[in-house]
């Protein structure tokens, strides 16, 4: 059959962009069993699509779907509506099926309310999908009443199958790498915990299943060949056994990837050894849920970590120069000032590297949501309103929008302010093997305080003076780090030194004669001082991009060599439109 899966819009913009524009993991995995069974399938991203009804029409009309799978998490389920309604538009005929973790809560909800919706597929979806396609390919009934994890309208009503057990060997999974080409991708499937705001636990179980090192690695290097080079490992918690994770670095090393990753982890799972090998596998950031600094805060979100822990796992994770990441959560029930004050305290204390602040939401299939309908005698029905997410205070009387968002402003600002004193203090372990890898650690750091997420917060005080210290440091770790090179040559040019600029990027390419960022940099550095005819011989040594493109246009411009650079025009602007569809393929 004809699949297109679909990663529906949301109803509205991202600040964390990057966070939501990749594609769900599920959608690769699906995707692999669909193709692996001799299925004709296609991904459409439809992200930031929201809006464009005539492209997507387009795009259904060009591909006609026999069936239009889309995964759903609880704010883009109107984007999955509005598609499967356009779907049903073209040609009625066309299977619609819902899956995901917003469709597995909510199946009852779209099939009684949606009639564009016919299947909503519940928890784990490969077995599913697969056993409801061969019922629709028979035309049988009896066998769609028999598939597990299946909900379908019966005489208009919602009713649902029994779940599928899940997938005992995941290993026998085919590997989605052979088909696709992605940056997340999951060791685990499960977790342990059963915060009491996370839909984890109901979707997934608290028996948590594992890949060998061999099949995740396998994954890794084909991605690889296809070109990737940075990865998220999205687990629940990637280091619930250090001995798997112990292998997956050991195999990583072994096969010489060539890539750097951020994982997702838990801060009572992490020890020395475990974090020297990620590191030393390409591991660059670890995002840790800490959620709160008030004790029974964390107890009501059920996050059961203790400061202890909180503050040995950033203190290891930053000493091996892996960049500790924390989620922390506010608008609970019982937030006030005071327990902000407690989390600012507890920042101060275990001095993460990043943070990230989100809002107490409440979705379906936690604790939490079942809480807010027992309270609120409300049900389902609530999400017939056009809105994402529904926030803890918008349900509790004590709590206005407004101090809300002062709370959330007085943890970001009060972050902000303390990170040059994080970035002073960061205490790495003493041992040469990790130097070079401290440098990459130091000058990645000292970048995002230039170009980077920290570039862009002015409340940070001198920037520039902790990115050139950090430059600098690791200099002293590897004096061949290319990056910390750029980043001392960009500090000299932002103050307008473009002689010393010159300097710095000559030497670091001294060392690193092949590297195109010191080279463009180089080229930047020449066309500042008005030479634009070393500009263009450093320009043709690099591969081109449409960056690149761009500054020869320019340097040719002022040359007076107007007809080379209005030839160059087609060649960048097709770069660019390359570069686009690559992105929006993701
Ligand atoms: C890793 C992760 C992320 C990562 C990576 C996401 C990615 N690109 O894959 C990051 C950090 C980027 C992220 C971002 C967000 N996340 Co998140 N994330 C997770 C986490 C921990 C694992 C998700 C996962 O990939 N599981 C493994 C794969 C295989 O599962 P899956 O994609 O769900 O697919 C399976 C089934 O659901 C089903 N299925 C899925 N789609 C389809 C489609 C069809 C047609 C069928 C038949 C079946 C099917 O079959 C698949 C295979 O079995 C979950 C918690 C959890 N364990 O579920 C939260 C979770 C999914 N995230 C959540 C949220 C809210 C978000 C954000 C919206 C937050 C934000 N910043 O706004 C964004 C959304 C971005 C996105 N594209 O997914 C919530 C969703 C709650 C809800 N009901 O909507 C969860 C459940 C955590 C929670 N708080 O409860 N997330
Ligand atoms: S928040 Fe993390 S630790 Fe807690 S249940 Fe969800 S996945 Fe597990």
């Amino acid at each position: 059959m004809r699949i297109l899966l679909v990663y529906p819009y949301f109803l509205e913009a991202r600040v964390h962009e990057e966070d939501v524009r990749a594609m769900p993991m599920g959608l690769y995995t699906i995707g692999a069993v669909l193709k692996a069974a001799g299925h004709e399938v296609a991904l459409f991203n439809a992200y930031g699509f929201q809006g464009q009804a005539d492209r997507i029409r387009a795009l259904l009309e060009r591909f006609k779907p026999e069936v239009l799978g889309c995964s759903i998490l609880n704010a883009n389920r109107w984007g999955g509506i509005e598609i499967a309604r356009l779907a049903k538009a073209i040609d009625a005929g066309i299977v619609t099926v819902f899956g995901g973790v917003g469709a597995s809560f909510l199946w009852a909800h779209l099939l009684r309310h949606f009639p564009e919706v016919d299947y909503a597929v519940i928890g784990e979806g490969e077995r599913t999908i697969l056993a409801l396609l061969d019922a629709i390919a028979a035309g049988d009934d009896v066998a769609l009443g028999k598939v597990a994890g299946l909900a379908r309208r019966i005489d208009g009503r919602p009713r649902a199958n029994p779940c599928a057990p899940p997938i005992k060997d995941l290993d026998r999974l085919p590997n989605p790498a052979r088909y696709f080409t992605y940056q997340h991708l999951s060791l685990t499937r499960g977790c342990p915990g059963a915060c009491r705001f996370c839909g984890s636990p109901a979707i997934w179980g608290r028996n948590v299943r594992f890949h060998t090192a061999t099949y995740f690695v396998d994954q890794l290097e084909l991605l690889v060949r296809q070109g990737v080079r940075f990865f998220y490992f999205s687990d629940d918690t990637f280091t619930l056994r250090k001995d798997l994770v112990i292998a997956v670095c050991q195999e990583i090393l072994t096969r010489r990837l060539p890539i750097q990753w951020a994982a997702i982890s838990r801060v009572d799972t992490v020890d020395a050894s475990v974090l020297g090998w990620m590191r030393k596998a390409g591991c660059i950031q670890i995002s840790y849920g800490i959620e709160s600094g008030n004790r029974e805060i964390r107890a009501y979100l059920n996050k059961k970590i203790a400061p202890a822990d909180i503050e040995r796992a950033f203190r290891l994770t930053r000493r091996y120069g892996i960049l500790p990441r924390a989620y922390f959560i506010y608008g609970s029930p019982g937030e006030s000032d005071a327990t902000i004050a407690e989390t600012l305290d507890l920042i101060r204390t275990i001095q993460p590297l990043d943070a990230i602040f989100y809002v107490l939401d409440i979705f379906p299939g936690t604790d939490l949501y079942r809480d807010y309908l027992a309270r609120t005698g409300q049900d389902d029905d609530i999400w017939l309103a056009r809105i994402e997410d529904l926030m803890y205070f918008e349900t509790d009387p004590q709590m206005s929008a407004d101090q809300v968002r002062a709370w959330g402003q007085r943890l970001r600002e009060g972050f902000y302010r303390l990170l040059p004193d994080f970035t002073a203090q960061i205490d790495l372990v003493d041992d040469p093997e990790f130097y070079p890898l401290h440098a990459d650690f130091l000058s990645r750091l000292g970048m995002t305080f230039q170009q980077g997420d920290f570039a862009r917060q002015a409340v940070i005080p001198n920037k520039a003076q902790i990115a050139r210290r950090l430059h600098e440091r690791a200099l002293d770790y590897s004096p061949d780090e290319p990056r910390a090179y750029l980043g001392l040559a960009l500090w000299e040019q932002a103050r307008g030194a473009f002689d010393q600029a010159l300097a710095r990027a000559q030497a670091g390419l001294v060392r690193n004669p092949a590297s195109a960022m010191l080279k463009t940099c180089l080229a930047v550095n020449h066309m500042n001082m008005g030479a634009f005819d070393q500009a263009l011989s450093v320009l043709a040594q690099i591969e081109e991009t449409p960056d690149t493109l761009g500054m020869t246009i320019a340097c040719l411009e002022a040359l007076g060599r107007d007809a080379e650079a209005k030839d160059l025009r087609p060649r960048q602007q097709r770069a660019t439109l390359s570069r686009a569809n690559l992105i929006e393929g993701n």
